[in-house]
C-alpha cells in the first residue's frame, strides 16, 4: 500500500463541497481546491488566499478567492467534456510531494492532468493538461482566467481589467478595502495550433483549435502567477512575470523546486510509523494538510481554522493555531511556531481594541481573528434551521479563554526553544496585557475572598454564559503565573523588564497578579471528578443517544437558548480533559482516570478539537485501545472527508487542521511520550498494540534530534 497516496475513483457532483477539500494543494500563500480544471462555480473551485480578506455588503467578513486562473475546459465537435459526461474518473492526490492528479475518460477522449502549488515558489501554480483522442475531430481548448468562482459570502472582486497577449491577466479589486488582487496565465503547448482569444464577463480565454486524429495526444502546460497590492505595488506586472519566468524554466523544473522544497519539509517533520498502514497513510495525510497551510512566505502570519480550504469560518484565527497547530510546528519547524505568535503579538492592538469595547483593560483577543486582530465573529453566528433566523450566540464576547491560550503558546515556545527574541520583541507584552485583561475581568465579593469569572464559554460551546469554567479558570490562573515568571525569564535583564512595566503603566496591575492567582476559585470535586462549571452537576445526567433522539432536524444546533444539550451535561468537545491535556504536570494520573472515565461517555466530539483531547490524555493512563480508536478518527478526518458539515444552517466544511496537528501530538506527545520539561527532552513511550515503531525529527533548544519509539523502548538521539 502506498501510504503517501489518496486515491479515489468515480467523481459524485455531490459530494464535491467535500472532495475539494480533500485533494487541496496549498503552499501557505493560497489553497488550490482538489476539482477538475473545467470545474464552474457549483463544484466550489476556489483559490483561496492567505490574510485577504473582504466583507460584501452586511455579510460575513470573509477570505477572498482569486479568479481561477487554471481553467481549462475542453470540447470535441462543439460538444464540452463536462464531468456529468465522464464514463470513468479517478483523482489523486500525493500526500508527500502536494500534487493533485486526474484522469477523466470521456466517450471520445481521456484528459489526464497533473498540477501543483508551488512550495518553493509561494505565487505560482503549474498544471500539465493531457488529452489523448479516442476518436479524430476538431478539438478546442479554452484555457484560461475564470472568474465563475465559489463565493459563501461574495462577491468580493469587482473592476475587471482583462488583458489578453502571450501571457493572460485579470486584474481586480475588492469591494471593501479595494486590494488588487491579479492572475495571469501563459501557456506552452506540443502543437501547432490556431488560436483566437477572447475576454468577457466569465474571464479571459485564449481558445486553442485543432484537427486532430483518433490516438494522438495534446499536451498544455499552464503557468499561472498569484498576487495581491498586499505584495507589491503592481501585482499585475508581478503575476506575469511569475507566470512567465516559470515558463522559461520549464514545467520540469518548476516541478522539481516543488518536489525538492516538500522533501526538506519531510525531513524536518515527518513521523514514520510502522505497523499499520492505513496509521501511516493518514498520519502523512495530517502532517500534509498542516505543513501545506503554513505560512512559509511571511513571518507574522498564522492560519485558519479550515486552513485554506475556502471560506469556512470566515478563514479566521481561532484558539486552534495556539492549542492544536502550534505543536507540531514548534518542535520540528520553529520558525513556523514563531509566525503564528508574531500574528498574536503584532494584532495585540485589536485585542486592547476589543477589550476596551466590552468595558475592560488589556488583551482580550479576537474569537475569529482576522488581519489586524479585527474580530470577525458576529454576535449571531449561528443559523437556526427551524426559524431560519440568526441565533444570538456568545463566542465573541464570552470565550475569554482565547487570551489565556495565546499566553500559554508564547510561554511554550520560550520553554521549547529556549529563544526568548519572541518574548523581547512583544510576546512579554502580550502575556502581560492578556494577565492585565483578567484582572480587569475578574468578579470580586465584598462577603469573600475568592475571586469568580462568570458569564464565560469554556471550549465545550454547548454551555453558553456560565461561572468558573475550570478550564478557563486554570488557564487563566496559568496566564497569571506566565507573567510573574516574565521577571525571571529576564532577570538578567531587569532594567529592561522594568521600563517595560513602566512604559505598560503596569506597576499596579503587578502587584495584583499573584494575589488574584491565589484567590481564584478552584473548580469543586466529586469523586475526583471536576466540575466543568458551577453547577454542571445539577444538569440533566443522560446519554448521547438520549440527546441525539430528542433533535428534530440532523442539521440543528445542540447548544444556544433552545439546543438540546444546554440542559444537559452532555458537552460539546473536551473541556475539563482539554484542560489535563494541556497542563498535564498538574494533575495526577488517578485525576486524570477519574476524569476521563466520567467525561468522555458524555462528549459528542463534536468539534474536531475534542478527539485529540481524549487520546492524548487516555496514552497518559494506559487507555490504549481508546486512544487509538480517537488516534484513527483524529488523523483520518481529511482522507474520509469527516467532522461536521453544518452548524444549523452554516456550511462549517473544510479540511481540519486542528485534528491534522491533533494527529501529530497524540503521536509524538501521547504514543511516544515527548516532552520538553525544565530545559530537559524526554520520551515516555505507551505504544498501542497496533503501532509497531515510530521514527520522527525534533528540534528542541535549537538542537535536532530523532526520536524512535517500539515496543521495547525509545531513544533520543542527537543529531
Ligand atoms: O475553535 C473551534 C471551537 O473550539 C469549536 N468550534 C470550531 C472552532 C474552529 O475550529
Amino acid at each position: 500500500m502506498n501510504t503517501w497516496l489518496l486515491q479515489q475513483e468515480g467523481f459524485n457532483k455531490t459530494n464535491a463541497a467535500v472532495d475539494g477539500s480533500r485533494f487541496l494543494c496549498s503552499n501557505g500563500y493560497l489553497g488550490l481546491r482538489g476539482m477538475p480544471e473545467e470545474a464552474a462555480s457549483g463544484l466550489f473551485p476556489a483559490i483561496t488566499l492567505a490574510g485577504v480578506y473582504d466583507q460584501f455588503a452586511d455579510r460575513w467578513r470573509e477570505p477572498v478567492n482569486a479568479p481561477n486562473c487554471l481553467y481549462i475546459q475542453a470540447s470535441l465537435d462543439g460538444r464540452s467534456l463536462s464531468m456529468e459526461e465522464a464514463q470513468g474518473h479517478c483523482a489523486k492526490l500525493d500526500y508527500r510531494h502536494g500534487i493533485y492528479s486526474r484522469e477523466t475518460r470521456f466517450g471520445q477522449a481521456c484528459i489526464s492532468s497533473r498540477r501543483f502549488v508551488s512550495m518553493a515558489s509561494p505565487h505560482l501554480l503549474a498544471d500539465e493538461y493531457r488529452i489523448t483522442f479516442l476518436k479524430a475531430g476538431v478539438v478546442t481548448l479554452k484555457a484560461g482566467i475564470s472568474t465563475d468562482i465559489w463565493d459563501i459570502n461574495g462577491p468580493h472582486l469587482f473592476n475587471f481589467q482583462h488583458r489578453t497577449g502571450d501571457v493572460l491577466v485579470t486584474a481586480c479589486l475588492t469591494g471593501q478595502k479595494k486590494i488588487a488582487v491579479a492572475a495571469a496565465q501563459c501557456v506552452q503547448t506540443d502543437f501547432d495550433a490556431e488560436e483566437s482569444q477572447s475576454e468577457d464577463a466569465a474571464g479571459v480565454f485564449r481558445t486553442i483549435k485543432k484537427t486532430v486524429q483518433a490516438g494522438e495526444t495534446l499536451t498544455l502546460r499552464v503557468f499561472s502567477g498569484v498576487y495581491t497590492s498586499l505584495d507589491t505595488s503592481d501585482p499585475a506586472q508581478a503575476a506575469l512575470v511569475c507566470s512567465q519566468q516559470a515558463r522559461a524554466a520549464g514545467f520540469s523544473a518548476c516541478l522539481q523546486a516543488h518536489t525538492g522544497a516538500w522533501e526538506e519539509i519531510w525531513t524536518r517533520s515527518e513521523i514514520a510509523l510502522e505497523g499499520d498502514d492505513d496509521a501511516a497513510l493518514a498520519l502523512h495525510a495530517s502532517q500534509y494538510h498542516l505543513n501545506c497551510v503554513a505560512p512559509r512566505h511571511a513571518r507574522n502570519m498564522s492560519i485558519p481554522a479550515r486552513g485554506l480550504s475556502g471560506q469556512t469560518y470566515k478563514g479566521a484565527i481561532f484558539w486552534d493555531s495556539e492549542v492544536f497547530f502550534f505543536p507540531m510546528f514548534v518542535y520540528t519547524q520553529p520558525e513556523i511556531a514563531k509566525s503564528l505568535l508574531h500574528y498574536r503579538v503584532e494584532t495585540l492592538q485589536g485585542a486592547l481594541k476589543k477589550a476596551a469595547e466590552y468595558g475592560f483593560r488589556g488583551a482580550f483577543y479576537a474569537w475569529e481573528s482576522q488581519e489586524g486582530g479585527e474580530e470577525g465573529c458576529t454576535n449571531f453566528n449561528v443559523v437556526d434551521v427551524f426559524t431560519h433566523r440568526p441565533v444570538r450566540t456568545y463566542f465573541r464576547d464570552k470565550q475569554i479563554h482565547i487570551s489565556a491560550d495565546i499566553a500559554y503558546a508564547l510561554r511554550n515556545y520560550y520553554d521549547i526553544t529556549g529563544d526568548r527574541t519572541l518574548l523581547k520583541d512583544g510576546g512579554a507584552k502580550a502575556i502581560l496585557e492578556c494577565a492585565r485583561f483578567y484582572l480587569s475581568r475578574a468578579n470580586a465579593h465584598l462577603d469573600s475572598d475568592m475571586v469568580d469569572f462568570a458569564d464565560v464559554i469554556g471550549p465545550d460551546e454547548y454551555h453558553e454564559r456560565i461561572t468558573n469554567n475550570a478550564f478557563t479558570n486554570q488557564m487563566i490562573r496559568h496566564t497569571l503565573e506566565s507573567a510573574l515568571l516574565l521577571k525571571e525569564i529576564f532577570a538578567d535583564q531587569q532594567a529592561w523588564f522594568a521600563e517595560l512595566l513602566q512604559e505598560m503603566d503596569y506597576e499596579q496591575d503587578w502587584a495584583l497578579l499573584s494575589d488574584l492567582y491565589c484567590r481564584i476559585r478552584p473548580p469543586r470535586e466529586r469523586d475526583g471528578v471536576m466540575e466543568q462549571f458551577d453547577g454542571y452537576f445539577d444538569l440533566e445526567d443522560c446519554t448521547l443517544s438520549d440527546v441525539r433522539g430528542r433533535l428534530c432536524d440532523p442539521r440543528e444546533y445542540w447548544g444556544g437558548d433552545h439546543g438540546v444539550a444546554g440542559t444537559t451535561q452532555i458537552i460539546k468537545q473536551a473541556d475539563v480533559i482539554a484542560l489535563m491535556a494541556m497542563l498535564p504536570e498538574r494533575f495526577t494520573d488517578e485525576q486524570v482516570a477519574a476524569n476521563w472515565a466520567y467525561y468522555e461517555p458524555r462528549t459528542e466530539h463534536g468539534s474536531s478539537l475534542s478527539a485529540c483531547m481524549y487520546a492524548l490524555t487516555a496514552c497518559r493512563i494506559g487507555r490504549l485501545e481508546e486512544a487509538w480508536t480517537l488516534f484513527m478518527k483524529t488523523a483520518r478526518i481529511d482522507v474520509l472527508g469527516g467532522g461536521k458539515q453544518w452548524a444549523g444552517e452554516i456550511y462549517i466544511g473544510g479540511t481540519h487542521p486542528a485534528s491534522n496537528g491533533g494527529a501529530w501530538m497524540i503521536a509524538a506527545l501521547g504514543f511516544a511520550g515527548l516532552q520538553m520539561r525544565g530545559g530537559k527532552l524526554s520520551i515516555h513511550p505507551r505504544l498501542p498494540r497496533q503501532i509497531t515503531r515510530l521514527s520522527f525529527p525534533v528540534t528542541a533548544a535549537g538542537k535536532n534530534y530523532r526520536i524512535e519509539v517500539t515496543h521495547a523502548g525509545g531513544t533520543i538521539t542527537g543529531l
